[in-house]
């Protein structure tokens, strides 16, 4: 898939790392389609967070992702999902390789900076969380390389029949 989801972790955003992290970001090859700052409510972290429910460490998980304002961006790049995994490194920042953006600004494995969708099927659901906007459309580049939009004309249509 050509895009993925990204979100600079609170304890980042507070570190005054946002920026750095969006130009190592820019200068890796991704367009950023979308970016928010905002603070999420604890029913959002828990929806977002969901699939680690049974985790030992979901309360500090939500308790540190609800700590203060992140960053979201919806990522394009070729084969986006693992290139930004690639470019963020390992969960445990003392384990990310030389150059990667937890080895840079992550100082625990709770508090590693960033995030990335681990699959296509998680950026799907994660880019639809918080850019809801973004699914029913198309983008792609222009020869400038600025984006151009659409919308996807079988979802009007359909929309259209049940109205
Ligand atoms: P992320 O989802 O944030 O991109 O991280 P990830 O895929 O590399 O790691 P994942 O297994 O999905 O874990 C989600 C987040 O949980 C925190 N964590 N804490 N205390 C611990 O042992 C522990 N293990 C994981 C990390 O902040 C991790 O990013
Ligand atoms: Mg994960």
């Amino acid at each position: 898939m050509e895009y993925t989801f990204a979100m600079i972790k609170p304890d980042a955003v507070r570190a005054k790392n946002s920026g750095k992290i969006i130009d190592m970001i820019e200068a890796n090859g991704f367009e950023i389609v979308r970016m928010e700052k905002g603070t999420l409510t604890k029913d959002e972290a828990s929806t977002f967070y969901a699939v680690h429910e049974k985790r030992p460490f979901f309360g500090e998980m939500i308790e540190s992702i609800i700590s203060g304002p992140v960053v979201v961006m919806a990522l394009q790049k070729e084969n986006a999902v693992q290139a930004w995994r690639d470019l963020i490194g390992a969960t445990d920042p003392a384990q990310a390789a030389e150059g990667t953006i937890r080895k840079k600004f992550g100082t625990s494995i709770g508090n590693n900076a960033v995030h990335g969708s681990d699959s296509d099927e998680t950026a799907e659901l994660e880019l639809g969380f918080f850019f809801p906007d973004l699914m029913d459309m198309e983008f792609e580049l222009d020869d400038e390389g600025e984006i151009m939009f659409e919308a996807d004309e079988d979802e009007d249509e359909e929309d259209t029949d049940e109205d």
